[in-house]
Parts: structure tokens; sequence; C-alpha cells
């Protein structure tokens, strides 16, 4: 990765923003191991999909998922405002959390246009937020709501750019 200059206040700039962009550089350079510590069935399951996706192994699959990520994070960079919907799967009984996630979606930068909430379970909800702002605004409220305790999954598909 090459260096990224200053910028005129004082800020570095992310270095991905651009580089992800090339994906020769992505996978240049030398090959380092590291450890991760993750639940067994969840490494069961991932396993799984490695095999039905046919990698010939975990290595292979992990850099798809990181480099996928780190694309699809690109979007930020980009100006103006955005449409996007977060899809989120969360414990409805987990202390606190309808009372948290309202108080940041009334107080988020990014507007909540609309949601749609589906009881899946007993204890399950599946709510979907349609939000209008920039792409940092949108990322950064999407970020904190799927952070929170008792959310189980999170995903931000960005549908647009607001005209
Ligand atoms: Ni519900």
């Amino acid at each position: 990765m090459h260096e990224h200059p200053a910028t005129k206040d004082g800020k570095k700039p992310v270095p991905h923003e651009r580089d992800i962009r090339d994906l020769a550089e992505l996978n240049s350079g030398p090959v380092t191991r590291f450890g991760a510590s993750l639940p067994g069935n969840l490494l069961r399951a991932f396993d799984g999909q490695i095999a039905r996706r046919g990698y010939a192994n975990r290595s292979e699959a992990l850099g798809d998922l990181i480099r996928e990520s780190l694309i699809r994070e690109s979007w930020e960079s980009s100006s103006g405002e955005h449409i996007a919907t977060l899809t989120l799967l969360y414990d409805h009984s987990c202390r606190g959390l309808l009372q948290r996630m309202t108080e940041l979606q009334h107080h988020a930068s990014a507007k909540v246009l609309s949601s749609l909430h589906v009881h899946v379970s007993e204890d399950i909800c599946l709510e979907v937020l349609v939000f209008r702002g920039t792409a940092e605004a949108v990322r950064r409220e999407a970020d904190r709501l799927i952070a929170m305790r008792g959310v189980l999954h999170g995903e931000l598909v960005v549908a647009g750019v607001a005209g």
C-alpha cells in the first residue's frame, strides 16, 4: 500500500478508499498468517459453505469475504445522498434494546424514511429501515444499530443515489 498525503485540514484520508478499487494491489504483498477465535458452530457452518462453494480452503474463502466487504464499503467515498435499506434481526426481549434503537433512529443524522416490522418468532423480530442520507451518515447509523447487544444480524443495502 502506498502512502497517502495528509489533506489540508491535517486529517489523513482513509487509506482503503482509493486502494480497494485496485484488486491487484489488494492481493499483492507478503501472505500473513493470523489467528481467529470463532464459535464452533459458526466455523462448522462456514466450513460447510466453503465445501458447497468449492473453495480449496478457509483462507481463500475468507479472502473473498474480506474483499467483498472492502469493495462494498467503497461506495462510502462517493458524494451526495443515498437511499439504503438496513435489515435487522434482533431479540426484542434483550433489555433496553428497543429503547436504544428508537432513540438512535430519532437522532440519526441519516433520516429514517420508513420502517417495516415483522414478528418472526416469540423473541425474534425482523426490521427493515429505509434510510436517506450521505453514505457516511447511513453507514454510521447502520453500524451503530448492528453493534447493539441483542441485534443478531444486520445487513445494509444501498438501493441508489437520491436525486
Ligand atoms: Ni416484533
